[in-house]
């Protein structure tokens, strides 16, 4: 072989391997990015992004923007070196091909020791490449533009210099999703995007970020001083801090670095975010858990010594401190393990004393130094404590007179008879009418049905001991089975259902009994959704009858959808708004004249019959339900705020301001 044909024969070799890459991301594309679902859409920006924000964290980047492009791609440019466009070493081509095409030539470069390992982020951009329709590169480095592009994740031609540049370095990608990938459409959601990039900001801070929709002429621009400190003010913004600033605790340890920034406001809400690497840890960790130890600890400690807590007379507990507080943990780890349900909790052991040994230190400095905040803390976590026990006393009061019904479970649940939770499913039922229709349509075996009557509480105004004298709250806490979340008693592993389904009506009601509902599960029992066990069932707002044949739309779309597919004239249908009934009425007969198309509108769950709320909403073959997921917790967090909170002005602002968008987004 001469030495050129060795050379052709490496090159065949690597771009076979490159292929077989692509070729499998494009086969497997969940196993990359999560889903193909607007989540993963979403990711495959996060992933550019966060190119981006190696490049800032390794210091020679300070600016990022963001562009949705009128065509719907994607641009994200960067000030930073740009990636290097010399030939590389090893696969003979540019090294700028080499990162756009070859899996994880990218992912885990040596000049930022924070590069995620693992997890759903730090894919490398050549995944993204491989799911877009079409990519382009260009890196501004050397007084020049190099540029290349890419179909599918295979270079279109070679990396070209197409230009000249004075003083300007950086990256800049702009990509088109595939549609054959995501075939559920292209479609960036600005908000979700903007929520991201403003958490980058704030947890990056120094660095400016800035997006802009070029569609809807929508732009927004991040810079934050303060970092944390910022965020959590943005996160209780409009609401009173009774520990003035936000205590900001901060060291560098063994490679690892901390930041901590929290605050205490007037709810009874604990509201921790935590990140690490800037992923958002959902699901807590090590991390977590040093924080929670090192703040029981030092406040229990200040407050015993200064006889602010009267140790004789009231014992606090973890919860008891945390009550109102309002924090972010960001920290940033070398080689991060992440475990869970969901790959978001941090694993790594050593995290945890690192942490807490850190917050102990600067926090009992903190108090040392401002004591009379360090007063006002331990007074508000004092009157946790002394509402945990009225709520403790409010429980077993209702236990004792409860003692009578043998099982405990509430008059109006109808239980299935599986008991392997894994199997069974629960029906949040709105109205004793709709709840009536579940449990005569449902499948015993394994659905409980629990109807609920008006109203439930609205548990943002409320504190624990009023939440246990709700008797709509009662009920839903006692045939879940696993308390609440902030009492002493919470446990997971008691939830006696696979699936928890709040069935609402299609109405204004009906929809603020869901966000009453939701928001009751998202403060006192977020384990359930980040779990992955609430859903919203679907009701079908149409049916549409020809003759003996029926069909169920779910929204407008699809009711002339089956009205086109139907070829029916206009003059054909006929629209009722009552429910035609199938026993009685002669005029049925009229209407059911082979010709005529009926079209009847469901007002409520309750004008279905039982076989109907079965075959349209309850029968796991072919209802839809909607999982309930917790992907931006810190924005779920002040949504529920402003809107069930006591403040009338910012619910008035956010409605305003996002009517728009208000038509049920699950
Ligand atoms: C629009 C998204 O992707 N920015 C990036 C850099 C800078 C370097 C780099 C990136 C080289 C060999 C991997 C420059 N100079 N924005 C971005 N900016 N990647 S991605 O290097 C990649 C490594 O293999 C860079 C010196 N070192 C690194």
């Amino acid at each position: 072989m001469t030495e050129k044909e060795k050379k052709s024969h490496l090159y065949q070799e690597s771009d076979i391997k490159v292929l077989k890459g692509l070729e499998h991301v494009r086969k497997r594309p969940a196993m990359y990015i999560g889903d193909v679902s607007s989540r993963g859409l979403h990711h495959l920006v996060y992933e550019v992004v966060d190119n981006a924000i190696d490049e800032a964290l390794a210091g020679f980047c300070n600016k990022i923007i963001l562009t949705i492009n009128k065509d719907g791609s994607v641009t994200v440019e960067d000030n930073g070196r740009g990636i290097p466009t010399g030939l590389h070493p090893t696969e003979k081509k540019s090294t700028l091909e080499v990162v756009m095409t070859q899996l994880n030539a990218g992912g885990k470069f040596d000049r930022s020791s924070y590069k995620v390992s693992g997890g759903l982020h730090g894919v490398g951009v050549s995944v993204v490449n491989a799911l877009s329709e079409w990519m382009e590169v260009e890196v501004y480095r050397d007084g020049k533009i190099h540029y290349q592009k890419y179909k599918r994740g295979e270079p279109v031609g070679n990396v070209e210099e197409t230009g000249k540049v004075k003083q300007k370095t950086g990256t800049r990608v702009t990509f088109l999703p595939d549609k054959e990938i995501f075939k559920l459409g292209i479609n960036f959601k600005y908000s979700t995007l903007e929520a991201r990039l403003r958490e980058l900001a704030y947890l990056n801070k120094g660095i400016t970020i800035k997006i802009a929709d070029e569609a809807e002429g929508k732009q927004d621009e991040f810079h934050f001083k303060g970092g944390i400190i910022d965020f959590v003010k943005y996160l209780d913004e409009g609401q009173k801090s009774i520990s003035g600033k936000p205590i900001y605790l901060t060291a560098e340890r063994e490679n690892v670095i901390i930041e901590v920034a929290f605050q205490y406001n007037e709810s009874y809400n604990e509201n921790i975010n935590t990140f690490v690497n800037n992923i958002n840890t959902h699901e807590g960790g090590t991390h977590l858990e040093g924080f929670k130890s090192a703040l029981t600890r030092t406040l229990n400690n200040f407050g015993t010594k200064n006889n602010i807590i009267k140790t004789d007379k009231i014992t606090l507990t973890g919860d008891d401190f945390r009550e109102g507080i309002t924090a972010v943990i960001s920290v940033k780890v070398p080689e991060p393990q992440f475990e869970g349900q969901t790959k978001t909790k941090l694993g790594n052991s050593e995290v945890k004393g690192i942490v807490q040994s850190i917050c102990n230190e600067q926090l009992s400095d903190y108090l040392e130094e401002n004591p009379s905040v360090a007063k006002k803390i331990l007074e508000k976590c004092i009157l946790a404590a002394e509402a945990r026990m009225a709520a403790r006393n409010a429980r077993e009061l209702a236990r004792r007179k409860n003692a009578l019904e043998i099982s405990g479970l509430p008059g109006k649940l109808a239980d299935c008879s599986i008991t392997d939770p894994q199997q069974c499913e629960i029906y949040l039922v709105e109205g004793d009418s709709a709840g009536g229709s579940a449990k005569q349509g449902r499948d015993r075996r394994f659905q409980a049905i629990l109807p609920l009557k008006g109203k439930i509480l609205n548990v943002e105004k409320a504190r624990l001991n009023k939440i246990y004298e709700n008797e709509e709250i009662k009920s839903i806490v006692t045939a879940i089975g696993a308390g609440l979340r902030g009492s002493d008693e919470y446990d997971d592993s008691k939830v006696r259902y696979g699936k928890i389904i709040l069935m609402c009506d299609a109405d204004v009601d009906g929809s603020h009994i869901r966000t009453l509902l939701l928001t009751f599960f998202y403060r006192y029992m977020r384990e359930i959704i980040e779990s992955g066990k609430l859903y919203l069932a679907q009701p079908p707002l149409y049916k549409i009858k020809k003759g003996k044949q029926e069909w169920y739309a779910y929204n407008e779309s699809e009711r002339d959808e089956i009205l086109k597919s139907l070829k029916v004239k206009k003059d054909e249908i006929v629209n009722t708004e009552e429910q035609p009934e199938e026993t009685e009425g002669e005029p049925e007969e009229d209407k059911q004249s082979p010709r005529n198309v009926i079209i009847s509108r469901f007002k409520g769950l309750g004008e279905m019959n039982p076989e109907q709320l079965w075959a349209t909403t309850m029968n796991p073959e072919t209802r839809t339900i909607i999982q309930v997921t917790n992907e931006n917790a810190a924005a779920a967090d002040k949504i529920f705020r402003i809107l069930m909170g006591e403040e009338v002005e910012p619910r008035r602002k956010f409605i305003e301001e996002n009517a728009r968008y208000a038509n049920i987004d699950a």
